[in-house]
């Protein structure tokens, strides 16, 4: 892998308000981010909102408002919920962009040019809410119901522009055999291969009923169907359907993408339409598209009647109660990143809460720094080399946990990577238990050896703190300021060498994570 990393949320539909969801997707990418740029490379994070299409169009009429306004509207909320969630992205898009827009003509009109996208008629089974078309395989086993509101499927017949994606059957087939981790998880790709199997139909790529979108270059009577429109942003957004510019020349090289983070209900348009799109304008492909599950709450589906619906409000009560660290670290260790859906209940984050922040991480960085000042005078003692028993040798577990932190994350995998910051705060509450220096403490002849106890704790327990800065970006800097460790450096494994820690260090008590009793109607 090179030093740069290129990393994209879905775009976000302005038609709804943020949810769970979207501060999942936004939050996971944020870890991935700032632990890539905590090892010094060079990341891009894109997240945005997919602001045309007919929903839109009918909801700002509803509203009695133009799409603008409504896209306008909600397109703020979701850039001030990143705020609120200590997102640390690098741009955010909007597909009204006149940038966007301006590439994404471009790229049709290449498309047309190459007789990739043709005009055609086509009769199929449409959901309407959905704003999309089902082969007859699909309508039959979803016994002709939308998948997501449940009514019936229409027989529609379209003149319309269509993108050859049945050209690209054996490309994309190939692309699967050749690239087995394109598509994560390993059971998520079996399903796409599996549909890939049943054939490729070439799909409509332009809509007439209704006019928010972007016109077809050349025939203004058709706008672009919004799933092409948005799929594009990735590459819009680095200047890629610009022969130069300023954008173009700052930005081209993070293409292609390391990762395209995406929900699972969208891997369709992901792991197949979109490679085939490149593949047609001669773009490479991206590495991988991680198609994370679903969030459930409370054991049901999320859903506004049951009142289990995790929207803004709710998330803000749980940031107020537990600190906004807290939910990264819920979501980031506890999250549907694997091919199941994960529960979120409020007794659950509770008992996560408890038991890794306040009784393990809390609790340790408080235990040691309380020692550092009850038997140092608050200054970070020396190692004197003495044999502190334990049966540890520090240097050489620290580094072992910093490698595997790092490579699980080059993977994706968040709760892998935390688990090793993590695994080494138990390996010091270990340590304590067994040489147990409040003990030895008692004995003045045994200072040095209580001393170089309490050095290797502090200094293991300042090495965890680095790899779990990005899923904490907030308490890790309030220890890191409290034990005066200056700031992050952007070089993590040097930062994480053993025997950083100087000496003398004025080292104060912490108290990271308060004990919260348990209130049920958190949730
Ligand atoms: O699909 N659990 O936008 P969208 C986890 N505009 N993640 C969830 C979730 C849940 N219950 N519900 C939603 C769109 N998500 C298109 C994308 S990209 C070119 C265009 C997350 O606002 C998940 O990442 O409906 C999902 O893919 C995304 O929100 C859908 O957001």
């Amino acid at each position: 892998m090179s030093d740069r990393r290129y990393i994209t949320t879905p775009i976000y539909y302005v038609n709804a308000h943020p949810h769970i969801g979207h501060i999942y997707t936004s939050t996971i990418n944020d870890v991935y981010a700032r632990f890539q740029r905590s090892l010094g490379r060079d990341v891009f994070y894109l997240t945005g909102t997919d602001e045309h299409g007919q929903k839109v169009e009918t909801s700002a009429r509803e509203r009695g408002i133009t799409p603008r306004e409504l896209a306008d509207e909600n397109s703020a909320v979701f850039r001030s919920v990143l705020e609120m969630f200590d997102i640390s992205n690098d741009d955010f898009i909007r597909t009204t962009d006149a940038d966007h827009e301006r590439q994404v003509q471009g790229f049709v009109q290449q498309l047309l040019d190459a007789d990739m996208i043709y005009l055609g008629e086509f009769e199929g089974w449409y959901d309407e809410g959905q704003e999309e078309y089902y082969t007859e395989t699909k309508a039959k086993d979803l016994e002709y119901k939308s998948p997501v509101s449940g009514r019936s499927l229409v027989r529609a017949t379209e003149k319309n522009y269509y993108f050859r994606l049945s050209a690209f059957q054996e490309a994309i087939e190939a692309m699967f055999r050749d690239q087995p981790d394109f598509v994560r998880p390993e059971a998520r790709r079996n399903e796409m291969l599996g549909r890939i199997r049943e054939g490729l139909n070439d799909v409509p790529v332009s809509r007439t009923n209704f006019s928010w979108g972007i016109p077809v270059p050349g025939d203004e009577s058709h706008v672009i169907y919004v799933w092409i429109d948005a799929l594009f942003n990735y590459i819009t957004a680095l200047g890629l359907g610009d022969s130069d510019g300023d954008r173009r020349e700052s930005r081209a090289h993070w293409w292609p993408a390391d990762y395209h983070i995406v929900g699972k209900e969208i891997l369709w348009f992901h792991s197949v339409i979109w490679p085939a799109v490149l593949m047609a304008l001669d773009l490479p492909l991206p590495r991988c598209i991680y198609a994370h599950s679903f969030w459930i709450s409370e054991g049901q589906k999320m859903s506004k009647s049951l009142g289990n619906f995790i929207d803004l409000d709710t998330l803000q009560r749980y940031c107020d109660s537990y600190g906004r660290d807290a939910l990264r670290w819920y979501l980031a260790t506890q999250g549907p990143l694997g091919a199941t859906d994960a529960d979120f209940s409020a007794q659950h984050f509770h008992e996560t809460y408890t038991t890794d922040l306040v009784n393990t991480l809390g609790n340790c960085a408080s235990r040691v720094s309380a020692m550092i000042g009850k038997y140092c005078e608050g200054a970070c003692p020396v190692d004197s080399g003495a044999c502190a028993g334990g049966g540890v040798d520090w240097a050489d577990f620290t580094s072992g946990q910093v490698e595997s932190s790092i490579a699980a994350m080059d993977q994706f995998d968040l709760a892998g990577s935390i688990s090793a910051g993590l695994a080494i705060i138990r390996q010091v509450d270990a340590f304590i238990n067994d040489t147990a220096p409040f003990k030895l403490a008692k004995d003045p002849d045994a200072h040095v050896l209580v001393e170089t106890i309490l050095y290797r704790c502090a200094e293991a327990i300042r090495i965890a703190a680095c790899l779990l800065e990005p899923v904490m970006p907030t308490r890790m800097q309030e220890l890191r300021a409290a034990w005066n460790l200056g700031d992050a450096t952007s070089d993590l494994r040097s930062e994480c060498q053993w025997g950083r820690l100087e000496p003398g260090t004025v080292i104060e008590k912490v108290a990271l994570f308060p004990r919260i009793e348990f209130e049920s109607s958190s949730d």
